[in-house]
């Protein structure tokens, strides 16, 4: 069970040379696929993360809710709104510090986060019911 390969190409081929060697030895018993699957779960874990401080902040409308429904932002950062729904929408602040204006069904539009920091509450002043925070920090 003596191999002759050279420690030298052993090394510098490493993980392939053990990924072919499984590979051929397995002969089928099940191994290959156990190393086929791992990097796709890699992938998947990589793309999980969305909350990141630096990614576009989204809020999304639909069925009269606002998604999330409450949303942290820094000063002044630029907040995109979709509506989703069949009916029109608005989020507007309910000291109006901020305000989209009607975004039509399938339209976005964007706000800009106040500089003041702290809970802004906002509505949607079609639907007042309607509502969510932004919280400035
Ligand atoms: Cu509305």
């Amino acid at each position: 069970m003596t191999r002759s390969r050279p420690l030298r190409a052993a090394a510098a081929l490493l993980l392939p040379a053990l990924l072919a060697a499984c590979s051929s030895a397995g002969g089928g018993s099940g191994t290959p696929s156990t190393g086929a699957t791992s990097p796709v779960q890699v992938s998947t874990v990589a793309t999980s993360p969305t909350q990141s401080s630096a990614a576009a902040l989204q809020v999304t409308v639909k069925d009269f809710v606002f998604a999330p429904a409450s949303l942290k932002a820094g000063p002044g950062r630029t907040v995109t709104v979709t509506n989703q729904d069949t009916t029109a929408h608005t989020l507007t602040a309910s000291d109006r510090s901020f305000d989209t204006g009607t975004i039509a069904p399938g339209a976005t539009a964007t706000f800009t986060a106040p500089q003041q920091t702290g809970d802004h509450p906002y509505i949607c002043t079609i639907h007042p019911f309607m509502h969510g925070t932004l919280t400035v920090a």
